[in-house]
């Protein structure tokens, strides 16, 4: 099945849930969890616990929120719906384009979710990063033309999902902020968050960006290229919209080879080094003092919101 149907392959929701189960089970090992998803998006095609997805036909273009209370984190079972959602929307020929956002006030997202990566026995940890790459995978490799309308913060992981999209909106409001702030948390930031990086802005603002873990307010995040434009918050949705008319008008196949070229070298490098890429998060991440780390940055979040 997971070789007959393709994007573009006219085909039905059950068969689609087929090749998607198939392909989940295979790479992330985790039958329980990504059953109960698929259930539940029988259920409701559009609308997972985590995410909303409204698909106009007319248009093609699919608007994802992420809908995970308080800040969006990415955890385990975000990472799994989202990747779900992008499947069924990367295979459905009907869709070209999708705007990528947030329906929680304030927060884009908060980044990787760092509960996950706390307390946990490296087999978890394990299972988590797969499934934070093979989000990267999905959304620096689609085909889609893909918009991140960024309604509020967005550090690290967050940063990270805006910086795979094709084009960034950002709402103007100095209170939020943007970047790869990993060394903050006493992290490293590994080669290919790194390098989405540099492939948006550059060698040099790359290197002062993430030794310095720098968070950009919305005009400085402008300024380096981070971001492509600023709005209102009332105008970022009609504004994303527009913005996806005038890259949907480029013929399809064209702007695609022209996007995998560029992105290509980038997502064969962790393509061929996934395992090893598992291995060195996971060897990482338990260390007793990045753990310390962790539960310091953890404790200054509560003590800053206190
Ligand atoms: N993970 C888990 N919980 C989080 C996270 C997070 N990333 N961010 C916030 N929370 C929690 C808070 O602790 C708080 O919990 P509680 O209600 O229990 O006290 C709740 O969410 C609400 O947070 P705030 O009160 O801080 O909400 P605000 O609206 O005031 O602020 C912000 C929102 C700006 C997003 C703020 O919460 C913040 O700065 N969060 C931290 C963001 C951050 O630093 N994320 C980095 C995550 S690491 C990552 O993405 C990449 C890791 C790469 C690993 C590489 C290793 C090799």
């Amino acid at each position: 099945v997971c070789f007959v149907l393709k994007k573009g392959t006219k085909t039905n929701q059950p068969f689609l849930e087929i090749v998607l189960q198939t392909s989940l089970l295979s790479s992330s090992g985790n039958h329980g969890r990504v059953a109960t998803v698929l259930v539940s998006q029988m259920r409701n095609n559009a609308t997972s616990p985590n995410i909303k997805v409204d698909f106009n036909q007319s248009t093609g273009v699919a608007v994802l929120s992420m809908q995970s209370p308080p800040v969006n984190s990415l955890s385990l079972d975000l990472l799994t719906e989202l990747c779900i959602n992008l499947e069924k929307l990367e295979m459905d020929r009907a869709c070209r384009g999708l705007i990528i956002t947030s329906n929680q006030p304030k927060v884009f997202s908060a980044g990787l979710d760092i509960l996950e990566m706390y307390g946990k026995s490296p087999e978890r940890c394990g299972e988590f990063w797969r499934a934070v790459q093979e989000m990267w995978l999905k959304m620096y490799g689609s085909n889609m033309v893909t918009i991140a309308a960024i309604n509020g913060s967005s550090p690290a992981g967050g940063c990270l999902l805006s910086l795979t999209c094709d084009y960034r909106i950002m709402v103007d409001n100095p209170r939020y902020s943007i970047g790869l702030n990993e060394t903050l948390l006493g992290i490293v930031a590994p080669f290919w968050f790194k390098e989405t990086m540099a492939n948006t802005v550059g060698h040099r603002n790359t290197e002062m960006a993430l030794e310095l873990g720098l968070l950009y307010s919305p005009s400085e995040a402008l300024k380096i290229g981070l971001v492509d434009q600023l709005v209102p918050q009332d105008q970022l949705l009609t504004t994303a919209t527009e913005t996806m008319k005038k890259w949907l008008a480029i013929p399809d196949h064209a702007r695609q080879i022209t996007k995998s070229m560029m992105r290509k070298p980038t997502l064969d490098k962790l393509t061929s080094n996934r395992e090893a890429d598992i291995q060195n998060f996971v060897s990482f991440i338990t260390k007793d003092s990045i753990q310390k780390s962790l539960r310091m940055y953890l404790e200054m979040l509560k003590k800053r919101k206190a």
